[in-house]
């Protein structure tokens, strides 16, 4: 495959835009709602402020910036045709509760930099895409749906899948998405101008660090992702009957939350035995919450993944009847609210080849590189109803992710920064 020649990108030019990239991710990770955890939720004051901070790195790379409809804030690189479409490359800036500092972040940032290198400037002293389409860096503004339950808001807007239902979901405040929009400054009447059409998109380009340990059992630094895990999210509530925690015996008990808890191990031991299946409970909550008072009501969350769409649901189906199981022993009573499903999206092909060639160039790796399966969603899973999806995937040593501890090299990013930017030119590179 013949790729455009990309400007010569020297190791030292390179080193300098990893550094420059683990500095900012520091300086990203100091804009947060709680102090010493990294906590960033969806059309925040801590968004507006990181979204200004990431348009000031996009207009110094040499992007004209904008914040979309959706609280997006992207940066576009025109080619010469104004028309043209656009490759679009990011993450998302959002973060789970006391966070990592690279967990989407890094892919914003390491995006801003291929285009930097990337680009080059006209007669009239204009920057400019050296391709036929344009490049777009995307900081999406809601990945992880930590705020209102629903994931993937920001790019769902601008893949056009937004569903107007989810003006109503509600915050732990009960503060409504449509409140939240009217309070960060946009119109909720206005979504619409997030979207992009198929054809204004070549593709859209992710790099990610892997939350899982893969990568680092293999000692490798890069690899390609084939595909992103399908989701569904889901708000179950089990009620019994709350009773005195003296005086009531166990066989007149209902305990809500001993029935929460067995469906939470359920989950566990039915999901262990499938493959690429996982099934997570991360809240749990007894009511009314009192030391003394049998349980009446348990509410608790469950995040359910799978490689495939159908045997996702299948998994769904089973553990829904081992609840009925459970509770049905128990004398209790639940039910279920879907929160949030997105589909398996696969890696297109051309893409995934050409994530392959870029790390081949940055490695050198005369072997074939590491093609991995993404069990953590990505905002990949939206734009892949509107464009050809590719993500290359960053060591991330023991693999803990949606924590502090998550981690990522700079020789690491060096690599992943060259090997995205390889894999850009070879995009330029295929016959329009
Ligand atoms: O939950 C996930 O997999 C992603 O990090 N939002
Ligand atoms: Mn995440
Ligand atoms: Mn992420």
């Amino acid at each position: 495959m013949t790729t455009t020649r990309l400007p010569e990108l020297s190791p030292e030019t390179v080193a300098s835009a990893a550094r420059r990239v683990m500095a900012r991710c520091d300086e990203l990770a100091r804009v947060t709602a709680d102090d010493g955890a990294i906590t960033r939720v969806h059309l925040s004051p801590e968004h507006a402020r990181v979204n200004r901070l990431a348009a000031e790195w996009m207009r110094e790379a040499g992007m004209t910036p904008r914040q979309d409809a959706a609280g997006n804030q992207l940066g576009l690189l025109p080619a010469d045709d104004p028309d043209a479409p656009v490759l679009m490359l990011g993450s998302h800036l959002d973060t789970v509760i006391d966070a990592g500092r690279f967990d989407g972040i890094l892919g914003v940032l390491m995006a801003i930099e291929v285009v930097r290198l990337l680009r080059r400037v006209d007669d009239e002293g204009r920057s400019r895409s050296p391709f036929p389409f344009g490049l777009e860096v995307a900081a999406f503004s809601d990945e992880e749906g930590t705020r209102f339950g629903k994931a993937l808001l920001g790019s769902s807007a601008m893949a056009g899948t937004w569903d107007d239902a989810w003006w109503d979901l509600a915050d732990a405040d009960g503060t409504t998405l449509r409140e939240a929009y009217r309070e960060f400054g946009l119109d909720p009447g206005r979504i619409g101008e997030a979207a992009r059409r198929p054809e204004q998109l070549v593709g859209y380009l992710e790099a990610h660090i892997e939350q899982g340990p893969e990568l680092d059992r293999r000692g490798e630094a890069l690899a390609v992702v084939s595909s992103i895990a399908s989701a569904r999210r889901f708000q179950l509530l089990v009620e019994g009957e709350a009773r005195h925690a003296g005086g009531t015996p166990y066989d007149m008990r209902r305990d809500a939350l001993l029935g929460a808890s067995e469906a939470a191990l359920a989950v566990e031991r039915i999901c262990r035995g499938e493959h690429h299946i996982i099934g997570t409970v991360g809240q749990l909550e007894a009511f009314p919450g009192a030391v003394n008072v049998v349980p009446g009501e348990a509410r608790f969350s469950l995040d359910l993944r799978g490689e495939f769409d159908a045997d996702r649901d299948r998994v769904w189906r089973a553990i829904s009847l081992e609840l009925d199981d459970i509770m049905g022993r128990r004398g209790l009573r639940w039910r279920a609210r879907e929160v949030h499903s997105a589909p398996a999206v696969f890696c297109a092909p051309l893409l995934q080849d050409v994530v392959r060639e870029g790390i081949r160039h940055s490695v050198g790796a005369a072997a074939e590189p590491a093609t991995l399966f993404s069990p953590a969603g990505h905002d990949g899973m939206a734009l892949g109803a509107v464009a050809p999806v590719g993500m290359l995937f960053l060591r991330n040593p023991d693999g803990i992710s949606h924590h502090p501890d998550e981690s990522v090299s700079a020789p690491d990013v060096a690599l992943g920064i060259r090997a995205l930017a390889e894999a850009v030119a070879h995009v330029g590179a295929e016959p329009r």
